[in-house]
């Protein structure tokens, strides 16, 4: 069966951080294929806009047989069932956020739905942990790797 192999993000800052990312995997596990996994690393909290806790980061993974589309309904549904309540506020404390980094080699410009992710470049908390199991992956942006991206994103202060 076609596959696109798939990058994701997971972060949560809220509530009891490890179960959110051992629930969030078994529901990964149900809709997808998971290939790898990376450290979890504790992060602190980057642009912000109010005071909250430091998040768990880390990197999968995963072959989904499916479109971009129908991944990101995925993507929903798990958020909200572990929790998460949106609001107006952006960046809020959340009990889980799952982010595709890439699908593929697509490039996707939608109003909910723009892949390579449109700020990962700059994020450690997203590079470093990718950088585990993907350092050699090329975006299909810039032509560089993740471990490239990393190098740039270090150097850049931060
Ligand atoms: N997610 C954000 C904004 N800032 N900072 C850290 N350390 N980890 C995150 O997952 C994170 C963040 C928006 O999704
Ligand atoms: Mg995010
Ligand atoms: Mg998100």
């Amino acid at each position: 069966m076609n596959y696109s192999k798939v990058y994701l993000s997971v972060g949560t800052n809220l509530g009891n951080r490890e179960n959110n990312i051992s629930n969030c995997i078994d529901y990964l596990e149900k809709i997808s294929e998971i290939k790898n996994i990376s450290k979890i690393y504790e992060t602190v909290p980057y642009k912000v806009q109010i005071e909250q806790s430091n998040f768990l980061n880390l990197a999968l993974e995963i072959n989904f047989f499916e479109s971009a589309e129908n991944l990101l309904i995925e993507i929903n549904k798990i958020e909200k069932e572990l929790g998460r309540v949106r609001s107006s506020i952006r960046n809020e404390p959340r009990e889980i956020d799952i982010d595709i980094i890439f699908f593929g080699n697509q490039i996707i410009n939608k109003k909910d739905l723009v892949i390579p992710h449109p700020r990962f470049r700059e994020r450690l908390f997203v590079l470093e942990p990718l950088n585990d199991i993907a350092p050699n992956f090329l975006d299909p942006i810039t032509n560089k790797t993740i471990n490239q991206l990393l190098i740039n994103a270090q150097n850049s202060s931060n």
